[in-house]
């Protein structure tokens, strides 16, 4: 498995759960110096990505693109791929799909999160699934276009109401052939946390409903800070990825607590001491 972690470009999103937030050159030296694979990016827009100097600090810093966030849309413009409103729904489409066609110049897939949105009193549940199916095929044929998964991630109970556990999401993306189309399903181990019975069995059951299915993974700790600050099993978290043939990222989606550089240094010793030796 290869470690990632997460840079923060959105001002709005400084008291998020991601590491750096002090712009894309300290993020990569950071993710660098602490021995990381790769960043995760979260942008403001495609247009704000920082698409002029990235290659060369990639390069630099030998560092790959693991994935890009799309959570601004719906921070800052409240898009969202179920909102009940057509033309709402097509501009989230389109921030989405900028987003895509981005990342696939780094050889990286999106994040469907907090742009899955939720049902409401406008939107039935039953609505909203279908509008969130019909906007995941859409989005994952583009992503498909250009040799990329494109990843659903289930949140807790606190963000959304449409599929909170990992056992739900994958019943949803296999009943609406999304599978098949290159969705795969993030599992954020803060969201298991609060959402699952038991987070390694149902890491282990949801491979046993499609034995690729997962596609990346945010690193996290029970409570949000770097693996090892919380009570999680980490290594059993890590053994059932291992034995169901996971070998993508672990991508720190955590608080920079107590500061960044130890937040980083911290996920980099947890990864170290569950990998086998
Ligand atoms: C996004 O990866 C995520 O986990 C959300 O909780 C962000 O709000
Ligand atoms: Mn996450």
């Amino acid at each position: 498995m290869k470690s990632a972690i997460t840079i923060c470009l959105v001002p709005e999103a400084q008291r998020g759960p991601f590491v750096f937030h002090d712009g894309i050159e300290a993020g990569c030296q950071a993710a660098a110096e602490a021995g990381f694979d790769a960043v995760e990016i979260f942008p403001s827009s495609a247009k704000e990505f920082p698409a002029s100097k990235l290659s060369s600090l990639l390069q630099k810093n030998s560092l790959n693109v693991a994935a890009v966030g799309t959570g601004a849309g719906w921070l800052k413009q409240r898009l969202s791929l179920t909102d009940g409103d057509h033309e709402k729904r097509a501009r989230a489409i389109e921030f989405i799909s900028a987003l895509i066609d981005t990342a696939a110049e780094y050889n990286a897939p999106v994040i469907i999160g907090s742009m899955q949105g939720q049902s409401t009193e406008a939107t039935t549940r039953e609505s909203a699934l279908q509008l969130l199916a019909e906007g995941l095929a859409t989005l994952a044929d583009r992503a498909k276009g250009q040799g990329q998964m494109l990843l659903y991630e289930p949140l807790n109970r606190y963000e959304t109401n449409l599929l909170n556990t990992q056992e739900a999401a994958a019943q949803f993306l296999v009943e609406n052939d999304l599978v098949q189309r290159g969705v795969r399903l993030l599992c954020d181990l803060f969201h298991m946390n609060i959402e699952e019975s038991n987070v390694p069995e149902s890491i282990r059951h949801v491979s046993t409903i499609h034995s690729d299915i997962i596609g990346h993974v945010h690193w996290a700790d029970s409570n949000r800070k770097a693996m090892g600050y919380g009570h999680s099993n980490s290594q059993a978290i890590y053994q059932v990825l291992l034995d169901g043939g996971y070998a993508k990222y672990l991508a720190a989606e955590v608080f920079p607590l107590p500061s960044a550089t130890d937040a980083a240094q911290q996920t980099i010793r947890s990864i170290k001491t569950c990998k086998p030796s």
